[in-house]
This record gives structure tokens, sequence and C-alpha cells, in this order.
């Protein structure tokens, strides 16, 4: 069920992606240096990039002859050095991911340009082949390309805290590169478009690049591709086709009135308000009758929350969709029937009763229906803002203390830290995050990645670390917490 109308919108807000050219800071050989036969070298671009990378080679024959035989060229792509391993990928994602080229080269004199965008920061380049010539560096450089301006980032007062100075400057870079023709979770994969991932892109962005276009974009794009009963997919594959995404989520499509909230926060735009309203109102219809059809609880199955193997989604998941239908409320009191106002207000009770249920005030937590104890419900609990202030600050403190499943993606921590701050508790809501995001910058990542969790550097939801994304844009959040709660900027 596509709709044309919000197509045709997104289609016309395309970005302009602005372009740099970057030469690598380390590993060019001498050129005195000859390769042949299983000889190469690895690129150090100082930093990560997104865009096109040429090669210029020079030849050298014995006699001064010319190149007879086409030449062989490998190259290997790594955002982080632990993609470079020779160990098999066996897990269920594509090996394709994998950031291998190979190419023949008619003409070794001409520059090498290879046409696919690759995402890194190393590239490993080898010449496999027995020619009979050698070859010789003479230059390497990637076009980067990104739809973010940086020029529109306001720079931090110079009195902040250093360790602050670099998260931002590391979020910045992360989201940066992951701002493309839409907002992708990750440039090296899945260069997709998905809800969950855009609700905290865009948060961030308000507080940063400011390209609200884009934003609206990929609203646009989701309110165009909604399944056939209006639910909007969890994410859209802008290329090779435009097309949903069958793999459904309902705390994804719950995150479309919050992602919308937000914008009409940011720009207090009333006409897109009301023309996204209704695909923003169906997500809350969707669910409640989700919710009642599982007598009063969420359909875990059809929630993300986070890649936490063994979690228990339950309350979370309620936490959730209480947070959305007060999102949701929030906007029918500007755009909404009197009919949409009062069934939201009816279902807020509805659900906030089911919540409250799962709270165990005699340790002032909130359990999973299995009794688990995580992060996860605390902070959607607290998000949804179920309890009276003074409760919510004690349970947070709970939290703080306890033993609690914790979480594994920055997607899942980014929830935890603005619960806190939501909850009085900003101290403690700032020290976490430069223990965590601070932790990341000690393993030496040059932008921030898809998973992390301190103490397990192989954690991966697909089998193996090398196939995690390490510039994920749903790990650039500091910057939104930095530039929204200590310099109070942006549209509050
Ligand atoms: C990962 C994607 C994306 C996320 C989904 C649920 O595979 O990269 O970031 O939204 O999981």
């Amino acid at each position: 069920m596509k709709d044309d109308r919000f197509l045709k919108k997104a289609h016309d807000l395309m970005p302009v992606l602005y372009e740099t050219t970057v030469r690598p800071v380390s590993g060019m050989p001498g050129k005195d240096r000859l390769m042949r036969d299983g000889d190469g070298f690895t690129l150090d671009f100082g930093s990560h990039f997104v865009g096109y990378l040429t090669l210029a080679l020079d030849v050298k024959r014995p006699g001064d002859d010319a190149a007879d035989a086409p030449l062989a060229v490998e190259f290997r792509f790594f955002e982080n050095l632990r993609e470079n391993t020779d160990e098999p990928y066996t897990g269920g994602m594509s090996r394709s991911w994998f950031q291998n080229a190979s190419v023949l080269i008619d003409d070794p004199y001409a520059p090498i340009e290879l046409h696919r965008r690759y995402s890194f920061r190393y590239v490993k380049i080898r010449f496999p082949s027995n020619t009979s010539y050698s070859v010789v560096y003479k230059d390497c450089f990637v076009r980067a390309v990104t739809s973010a301006d940086m020029t529109k980032v306001a720079p931090l007062p110079e009195n902040t805290d250093p360790l602050l100075v670099k998260l931002d400057k590391v979020s910045l870079l992360t989201l940066r590169d992951c701002m493309q023709q839409v907002f992708e979770d990750g440039p090296k994969r899945d260069r997709r478009l998905w809800l969950g991932d855009l609700y905290l892109q865009a948060k961030t962005n308000y507080y940063t690049f400011k390209n609200n276009g884009l934003v609206l974009r990929c609203l646009y794009l989701f309110a165009g591709l909604p399944h056939d009963d209006g639910l909007l997919s969890s994410a859209v594959f802008h290329e090779p086709v435009l097309k949903n995404q069958s793999w459904v989520l309902h705390d994804y499509a719950l995150l479309f009135v919050g992602a919308l909230a937000d914008y009409y926060r940011a720009t207090g735009d009333i006409g897109v308000l009301k023309e996204l309203w209704p695909a923003a109102y169906r997500q809350t219809e969707l669910a409640y009758k989700s919710f009642e059809q599982c007598g009063r609880s969420a359909n875990v199955d059809l929630f993300f929350i986070d890649w936490c193997p063994s979690l228990d989604k339950s309350c979370a998941a309620l936490g959730m969709i209480l947070a959305m239908f007060k999102e949701a409320l929030y906007l029918a009191d500007t755009v909404g029937t009197a009919w949409e106002q009062a069934s939201l207000e009816e279902r807020i009770k509805d659900v906030s009763s089911a919540l409250l249920d799962m709270y165990s005030p005699d340790i002032r937590l909130f359990r999973g229906a299995s009794g688990q104890l995580s992060a996860h419900s605390q902070m959607w609990a607290a998000l949804a803002g179920v309890l009276g202030p003074r409760e919510q600050k004690e349970m947070m403190k709970a939290a703080l203390k306890a033993e609690l499943v914790s979480p594994v993606a920055p997607y899942a921590m980014h929830y935890f830290v603005e619960a806190l701050i939501l909850s009085g508790l900003k101290d403690e809501a700032f020290a976490l995050l430069k223990s965590y995001w601070g932790g990341m910058l000690d393993r030496g990542y040059d932008c921030f990645p898809e998973v992390f969790v301190p103490g397990d550097p192989e954690a991966s939801p697909y089998g193996s670390p090398a196939m995690n994304s390490f510039c994920h844009a749903w790990s650039c959040t500091p910057s939104y917490f930095i530039r929204k709660y200590m310099l109070r900027t942006g549209p509050g």
C-alpha cells in the first residue's frame, strides 16, 4: 500500500551530498618499492570516511617495456582493524557485507577508481598476480561524501570538560558518516533507513547539523511505504529499489510518533504534523489492538528493544508503548480529533495499569513477566513516566545499584541515560555517559559502534565482531545529551 504523494515529497527532498578529497596519512609505500606477486600495503586515512576510492600507480618493467598483462588488485576496507581477520564467517548475515573488492585492470597506467561506496579508515591493497612488471605507488585518495554540513555545528564552549569534547567530536563524526541520501544506520552495514535509528539520529541532528529536510524526507519515506494494515515498516530500503522491509517491529513503528513529535518541536511545522498525524495515530491503534489481543500485555516477538539475547522484553515493551502513547496525546492535543484524544487517554490508563502490575515496590524495581530485572524495564518505565516523580527517582536510583541485565547496543544505553536525566539524576546520567561511551574511546574507536559491551570486545549479534558496524548512528547521542542538557541549546 504505497502512498505516492509522500514518496514524491521524499524524492523532492533528496539532499545535496558534500564532497571532500582526503588522502591517507600513513602506510604509503616509498617510490622505490616495486610490488607484484602478492606484495601490498595498508593505508591509514587517519579517521573514518565514507566515499569512493581512487588509486594511481606507476608501472616498472625490466628493459622499460610496456605492461604486457592485466593488473589484478585486491582491496579490503576496514572501519576498524578488528575486521582484518581471515577467519571464515559462519553467521547468518551475508558475507558480501565484508568490504572486499578484486579488480582486473587492462590499463594499469590509468587511475583505478572504485565505483562502490566504501566506509573505512584503513584500506589493505594487494597485487596478487605474477605479472612480469611491478607497480609503484603514486597516489590514493577518497572522495568522501555526506549530507551533513559541518559548518552548521556550533563549537562547544572553551571550558567544556575535555572528555565531553572528545565524545562530542566522535559522535559528530559518527552521525556525519551515516548521513547520506537518508539517515543510514551504518554506512558499511546495513546502509538502510531504520525507524529506531532515525529516532535517535534526528534527535541528535536537531542539536548539531540541523538538516531538518533530511529528517522530513525520511518521515515521508516511512509514511509512503506502510504495510497493508497501515503499520509502518521497521526499515526502508532506499536502494537498490525503494521498498519497505517485511520484519515487523511494533516498537520501531511506534517511534514514528516520537520522531514526528520531535520534528514538530524542532520546526513548529504544523502542516507536516497535520499531514503525518493519521499515520502516527494508526501506530497507536495497532499497538493497542495487539496489547488487547495478548491479554493486556505486549507481544514481545514484535519488539526489538535491544540486541540483548536473554532479555525479557515484556515490561520494556509496555513502557515504550506508554511513552509513545503519551507523545501521541501531545500531538493529538494539537491536531487530533476529540475522539482520538479521548481514546488515547483511555488507552494510556489501560497500559499504565498493566505496567504498574510489573512494579515490585519492595525492591523499587520493575520486573519482566519472567521475574527478570533488566535496565531495559526500568528505563522504559521511567521514560513512560508511569510512577510519580519522587518514586521514579527512587526507582532509577535503585536501578543504578541493582544487578540488572545491561544494554548491549548504545541504542539501548541511550534510553537508560535519558531515563536518568528525566528522573532528576543528571549527574549520574553524565557519569554513565562518560564511562560507557568513554570506554569506547579507550578502546580506540574512531566512531561509535553498533554494539558495545564493556569487558566483552567479542560481543556481536551476528556471530562475529567483524560483521559489526563500527560507525553506527544510533550510538551518536552523546552530542545530543551534551548540547541539550549541559549547554541547553537547540529546540529544548
Ligand atoms: C541492526 C541494524 C539497525 C537496527 C536493527 C534492529 O541490524 O543495523 O541498526 O535498527 O538491527
